[in-house]
């Protein structure tokens, strides 16, 4: 058992309220790692506000990094001390987690936003002898904390000479951005891609649409600074979708249409402009998230006739433990310059980081924990 501080969140809507904790000690495949720092998710947003369920009280957070602290019995793939990124969970052994599809586990769900293990257990109660279950786990990690009680799997091991504090968002929102143009949609060089959506997914598209090589690289949101930032990343055109058509002026631009476009602001009539914009035979990517339930529409003719394709890609199809290294070293090249995307906050200041994102003054809100 171990004393921890979360940030935990009690009601939907939140506020996140710090809180001490106790933790459980590792299982034989758990390991204990000691957060440095923690990425904040528009999808921590999703969970603090319930449109997608996830069980109250909960830890959020789920771009953690740090190092690893205390290992289980089996645990094989990290020892102590080793600098770690935590990232999604998967369960390891349903036909997509076999195929290698672990970002489509038949039990992704449950896994992620359930609140618990995958046997239903917590590892977290309050500091204050009751047993009130307190839902952790989240994405496999509940990082918004001092520590985090993990499966190894979802443990990703890094270089020691890369900036630790920096990383964790490496396995949530920038692999998501950075994997949907690499893995998913598979830009090639010399293409046409346009962004909708300039937060830290759209972003992150940007920059790996140019370590790509895609020659016209759009983006396209409602908030200038992201659109000046875009330009600075790697965009050779923004648009402004309060002030023009972004379908027409990504066509004027592309002289028909672009061979790619994703879709991250979780909005269907942004996700009707990105398939709009498309070219003959292109193909869309969505990765925003609507509350539960949400449909969207598009011309089914429009589609059909021109070859379109559209695919639904979660965390960038990424395969964490090769593609999180890979990120780290063209961060360490020069080529994929993240960095730019991020603000530092201590965990007292959550609230304030949770606002600023929400408001687009911060694109990558990190909750320094040390
Ligand atoms: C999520 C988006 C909603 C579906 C699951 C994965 N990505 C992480 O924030
Ligand atoms: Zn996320």
């Amino acid at each position: 058992m171990l004393k921890i501080k979360a940030a935990v969140i009690r009601q939907k809507g939140g506020p996140f309220q710090i809180e001490d904790l106790i933790q459980e000690d590792p299982r034989p495949d758990e390991v204990r790692v000691r957060i440095v720092a923690a990425g904040m998710c528009h999808t921590d947003m999703v969970a603090r506000d319930q449109l997608y369920d996830v069980p109250l009280p909960v830890i959020l957070g789920h771009e953690g990094s740090g190092i690893v602290e205390r290992i289980g019995s089996a645990v094989k793939k990290v020892a102590v001390g080793d600098h770690v990124v935590l990232t999604f969970m998967w369960c390891g052994h349903c036909k997509s987690c076999l195929q290698g599809n672990f970002t489509y586990c038949e039990h992704f769900y449950p896994l992620n936003f359930g609140g618990a293990r995958e046997d239903g257990s917590v590892a977290t109660h309050p500091d204050n002898g009751t047993q009130e279950p307190i839902h952790d786990h989240f994405f496999g990690q509940s990082s918004f904390g001092t520590f985090a009680l993990v499966h190894e799997r979802n443990v990703i091991k890094v270089p020691n000479d890369a900036p630790l504090e920096l990383l964790g968002p490496l396995g949530c929102g920038i692999q998501t951005g950075a994997g949907a143009v690499m893995n998913a949609l598979k830009v090639t060089p010399g293409s046409s891609f346009a962004a909708f959506g300039g937060g830290a997914v759209g972003l992150s598209a940007v920059m790996a649409a140019r370590a790509a090589g895609a020659t016209t690289i759009i983006s396209a949101d409602v908030v200038p600074a992201r659109l000046a930032l875009a330009m600075e990343l790697g965009a050779t055109h923004t648009i402004n979708s309060r002030e023009a058509d972004p379908v027409e002026v990504v066509r004027k631009i592309t002289g028909g249409g672009a061979d790619f476009t994703l879709e991250s602001s979780g909005h269907p009539v942004v996700l009707r402009q990105a398939i709009d914009a498309l070219a003959i035979r292109g193909t869309c990517g969505i990765v925003g998230a609507p509350a539960l339930g949400t449909e969207a529409s598009f011309d089914v003719n429009g589609v059909m006739t021109t070859g379109k394709r559209i695919i639904g890609i979660v965390e960038g199809d990424s395969k964490p433990d090769l593609f999180i290294p890979v990120l780290v070293e063209l961060y360490q090249q020069g080529k994929f310059p993240f960095d730019r995307l991020v603000k530092f906050y201590s965990l007292d200041q959550i609230n304030q980081a949770a606002e600023d994102s929400e408001k687009g003054v911060t694109i990558k809100p990190i909750i320094q924990l040390e």
